[in-house]
């Protein structure tokens, strides 16, 4: 449900249900879990790509899973959040590596707000980002209130989650919500040359650096100036900064371990 490679330091994730959209199962939530999880604990795993197979990226949780005319209790979705996405979410963030997403096609519900909580988003110009919630009678998840919140600012957060309006991909991108909007036919080489040339990076360094630009969010300046001295100084002992000043100095390009 979620294919897995390895190559050049990155660990490509492809949500795999093209014929649901990629929507989430249980399964597939697993799956993406153990992915980052991976990501997390093996160390030739230098950055992530995540993408989807077939014509969308993601459309959110599968509808098909909870049909009503079933019958039965109502399930408790404050327990599949807590059970399925908001694990994931929080593996995603702690992740000290960069998290690329290439959103190949639409990303509705839980699925563009996982886009979101990517490090650096990539989307094919065809692409559009939907809060689906409002249409089905939910609250935005995955994280979006917050993310979104913190982006686009309250006034684009409320229109867009309380209108379920489709949101393009290149009004994304001048929004900030995501780094590029990209020609379709680019997307995947843009964003795989993007995530190796992160996975070739100064892996501690570029770790310390999501975490401090995650931790402004909350911290006062203070704490965040102290911040910044305890991880340039963790930084200033690591291999790769002594390599990036020998290859400045010898006028070469620097070859980074990412230790
Ligand atoms: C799907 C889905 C889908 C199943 C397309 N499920 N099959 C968290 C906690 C717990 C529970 C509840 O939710 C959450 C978080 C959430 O994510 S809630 C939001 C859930 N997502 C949505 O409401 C989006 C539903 N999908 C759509 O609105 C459309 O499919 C979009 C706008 C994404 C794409 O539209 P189209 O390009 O016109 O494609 P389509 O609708 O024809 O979909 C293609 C197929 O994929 C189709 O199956 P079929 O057998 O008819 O070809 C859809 O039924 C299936 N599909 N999304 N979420």
């Amino acid at each position: 449900l979620v294919l897995s490679a390895l190559s050049d330091g990155v660990l490509s994730l492809t949500l795999n249900r093209p014929d649901k959209l990629n929507s989430f199962n249980g399964a597939m939530h697993l799956a993406l879990r153990a992915g980052i999880q991976q990501a997390h604990d093996d160390p030739a795993v230098r950055a992530v790509l995540l993408t989807g197979s077939g014509r969308g990226f993601c459309a959110g949780q599968d509808l098909g899973d909870r049909d009503p005319r079933k019958g039965g209790p109502a399930p408790d979705l404050g327990h599949t959040l807590e059970t399925f996405y908001n694990p994931t979410l929080r593996l995603m963030r702690s992740l000290e590596k960069p998290i690329v997403c290439a959103v190949n096609g639409v990303a509705a519900g839980a699925g563009a707000n996982i886009a979101f909580a990517c490090d650096i988003v990539l989307a094919a110009k065809s692409a559009k980002f939907i809060q689906a919630f409002a249409r089905i009678g939910l609250i935005p998840d995955a994280g979006g209130t917050w993310s979104l919140t913190r982006i686009i600012g309250e006034p684009r957060a409320k229109a867009l989650t309380m209108t379920a309006e489709p949101l393009p991909a290149e009004k994304a991108a001048e929004w900030g919500l995501i780094w590029k909007a990209i020609e379709d036919a680019n997307l995947m080489d843009e964003a795989r040359s993007l995530a190796i040339s992160l996975a070739r990076g100064p892996t501690l360094g570029l770790g310390l650096t999501k975490r401090l630009i995650q931790a402004a969010a909350t911290n006062g300046l203070d704490e965040q100036l102290d911040m910044e001295r305890d991880c340039q100084r963790t930084a200033g002992h690591s291999a790769d900064y002594a390599e990036g000043v020998m290859a400045f100095l010898e006028k070469r390009k620097a070859e980074f371990k990412g230790e």
